[in-house]
């Protein structure tokens, strides 16, 4: 793996959208028993659901830790290659690298990780094994890399159109624990550099209480070029109600890099998912504190889906708003098959289904 002395933007590669036609996607298996509980056995049956519905339609590659390798190989069906690799946690949305391409040849971003704050707001120490797997998985791909090591960004913080379009939030890019010192044109510049785009529209938040300090992939999301759903509430009550309204505010009087206006679709949230006694039982402590208490809201929103080939993996959640959402996906993308999956032992690790997917373009041998 070579490590390119040089930016993507420069080098004619472009962050592509992810209804374009791709090699596949890349997962890690979940293991650590304070984000998932009861030792993550529910969350490896659904992450196993989530990486067996991608596989239907595109390649799926597995990292799993020695520990779990083999219990990774027995779970996951044949057609999904499963590699032993290390990691703190299981997010390849946010630390699997960024992969760019020119149409025939593709080369991953390896973005600074720092769990999401750093020692400022951070959601666990040590990040050291995630920070390594983007430069990891380039060379398992035999993909040269982009060294960014010195900008701190999550895959899930960004969306693109592939058409020179970028949406991501200020209270994820901005925050103090990734780039204090930065400005936020030096940060656009870093975007405009790495993703070889033209425009970033910046919402001012995500979804209420999504400790990623709400990462754009759980509020708005691309469906197309100039068209994108948005997570909505119409209840007055719920703290989310003005978050969405403020991103619909900015969405409506916004144009994107090919001075299109942007038509919003929106995506109903399913009422308030709480987490329970019995789920908070059964996680571990982190530094001797509980790292979730009995009644704190999660992060729940349909706006975390995957877009495989030939599918939709969406997150359902046993809510009357989850045919709805699936519907309207549907009618959205009615080439693909939308497949939900039961999603709640996902989201009480913090994330749902597009933070646990990273998806690869397609290289010239492969094509
Ligand atoms: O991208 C994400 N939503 C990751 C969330 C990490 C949570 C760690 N418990």
């Amino acid at each position: 793996m070579r490590v390119i002395n040089s930016t993507p933007k420069a080098d004619g590669y472009r962050m592509p959208a992810e209804w374009e036609q791709h090699y596949g996607c890349i997962m890690i298996f979940p293991e650590r028993s304070d984000s998932w509980q009861y030792g993550a056995y529910a969350a490896r049956k659904a992450f196993v659901k989530v990486a067996s519905a991608i596989a239907e339609s595109e390649k799926v590659t597995v990292c799993a830790s020695d520990k779990q390798y083999e219990n990774a190989r027995r779970m996951l069906p044949p057609n999904i290659r499963v590699v032993e690799m290390s990691s703190n946690d299981s997010w390849a949305r946010d630390y699997a690298p960024t992969f760019v391409t020119n149409g025939n040849d593709i080369r991953g971003i390896n973005w600074g990780f720092n769990a999401w704050g750093g020692l400022v707001d951070g959601l666990y120490f040590p990040w050291d094994k995630d920070n390594r797997m983007a430069r990891k998985i380039c060379d398992l791909f035999d993909k040269d890399m982009y060294d960014f090591s010195h900008f701190i960004l999550e895959g899930g913080s960004i969306h693109v159109d592939g058409e020179g379009t970028c949406i991501t939030t200020e209270a994820c890019l901005l925050s103090e624990g990734r780039n204090p010192n930065l400005s936020k044109t030096e940060i656009e510049n870093y975007l405009r550099e790495a993703l070889n785009v033209e425009k970033i529209i910046w919402l001012k938040n995500g979804i209420y209480n999504d400790e990623t300090n709400e990462h754009v992939d759980n509020i708005c999301a691309f469906v197309k070029p100039a068209e994108v759903v948005l997570a909505w509430t119409d209840d007055k009550n719920d703290p989310q109600y003005e978050m969405s309204h403020s991103c619909l505010e900015i969405l409506e009087h916004e144009t994107d890099a090919k001075g299109r206006k942007i038509t919003v679709h929106k995506l109903k949230c399913p009422s308030p998912v709480t987490i329970t006694a019995e789920e908070c039982e059964g996680l571990d402590t982190m530094d001797f504190e509980p790292t979730r208490t009995p009644g704190e809201r999660l992060a729940a929103s349909y706006v975390n889906f995957y877009i495989a080939n030939g599918a939709i993996v969406m997150p359902f959640f046993g809510d009357p708003a989850d045919e709805p959402a699936r519907e309207l996906l549907q009618s959205l993308f009615p080439e693909r098959k939308v497949i939900p999956i039961a999603a709640r032992d996902i989201l009480i690790g913090g994330g749902n289904i597009h933070c646990i997917t990273q998806q690869i373009p397609y290289f010239a041998q492969d094509r």
